[in-house]
């Protein structure tokens, strides 16, 4: 076994740590780790936490931390950091609360910038799920602001979607609507204490009513994640979900659906990456474009000739057909 590997699995959290890094940037023996790991991954409650910026996303995972922590749970948190331009404020209080964690034990908190990954930062962040998991996190909250693909692809790994919403809203629960909406599985109403409950309460439960599926309706919940209020019913609602409302079927669809997404994603990282380290050097590439530039050759004929080198038979025979042979 990778000697990362082993000290993260022995409870070191200097090695815990450095696979992050490694994962994060998709370095050193990353891939071996990850493949080893992933063995023993998928004991974790996922639970992903969405919304709009500033909705209390933070403080709410900062109450949900207390409250697994207190029930003796061990948690692990990744926080993906909306980019620094549209959340100044937020940010330096969320690592405030964060800070306050760094030396409890049985918690482990880690942030995700959302820029320069190589695979996305979907990948990276679900792939940091994996070394949390199998590093023997019992919880782990992922938050995100629910905008943008990315975003959806890093929550659609989560077990439980925890959408928040706040008062006054407005148009706003109509623009969450594409990606999120489909996937939560409770929709929390934070800053209860302020003006607009009902109404946002109002469109929610009208726009619930006009679901397609006959799953039973997401449970509400209203919290003020400030004081604490709601939290309890937040966990209960998420413990309920977690184990009884959800028929069986509909959970191995959602795990399916999770893999398929999961395997096309990391097949088409690693052959772009395959490719560009093994075939070409920078400069191949670049005169490579400037064929391309100058209209010498055609990209389609080039990439289905890239293609066409690939021994199809023998992948789709072994690997495809007979899986782990
Ligand atoms: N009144 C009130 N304020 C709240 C409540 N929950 C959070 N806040 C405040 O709302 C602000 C934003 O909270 P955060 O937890 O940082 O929100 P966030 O969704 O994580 O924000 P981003 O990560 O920047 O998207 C902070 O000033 C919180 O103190 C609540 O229930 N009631
Ligand atoms: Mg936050």
């Amino acid at each position: 076994m990778n000697s990362l590997s082993e000290a993260l699995l022995k409870g070191d959290l200097r090695a815990l740590s450095r696979t992050l890094s490694l994962v994060e940037d998709r370095r050193g023996d990353y891939l071996e780790i990850l493949e080893e790991l992933y063995r023993l991954a998928g004991k974790a409650k996922i639970i992903g936490v969405t919304g709009p910026p500033g909705a209390g996303k933070s403080t709410l995972v900062d109450r949900l931390i207390r409250h697994y922590h207190g029930k003796g749970l061990r948690v692990g948190v990744v926080a993906v950091d909306p980019s620094s331009a549209f959340s100044g404020g937020a940010i330096l209080g969320d690592r405030v609360r964060m800070q306050d964690w760094a030396t409890v034990e049985g918690v482990f908190i880690r942030s995700m910038a959302t820029r320069g990954h190589m695979g996305g930062l979907a990948a990276a962040t679900n792939d940091a799920l994996v070394v949390l998991d199998a590093a023997g996190f019992e919880v782990i909250l992922v938050e995100t602001v629910g905008v943008g693909q990315d975003e959806v692809d890093i929550i659609r790994e989560a077990d439980t979607v925890l959408l928040v919403l706040v008062p006054g809203m407005g148009d706003d629960v109509q623009a969450l609507k594409a990606g999120v909406m489909e996937i939560a599985d409770v929709f929390v109403i934070n800053k209860a204490d302020r003006e607009g409950v009902e109404r946002v309460e109002r469109e929610l439960s009208q726009m619930l009513a006009l679901a397609p599926d006959d799953s039973p309706a997401p449970p509400v919940v209203k919290t003020i994640a400030t004081t604490g209020e709601g939290i309890d019913e937040l966990a209960a609602a998420v413990e309920e979900v977690h184990s009884t409302e959800r028929p069986e079927a509909l959970l191995r669809r959602r795990d399916l659906e999770r893999h398929r997404h999961r395997f096309m994603k990391l097949l088409s990282e690693r052959f772009m990456d395959r490719f560009l380290t093994r075939c070409t050097t920078e400069e191949e590439l670049e005169r490579l474009f400037e064929a391309l530039a100058d209209r010498e050759v055609d990209p389609y004929s080039l990439v289905e000739s890239v293609l066409d080198m690939v021994p199809w038979a023998e992948v789709c025979g072994s690997v495809i057909r007979r899986p782990g042979s």
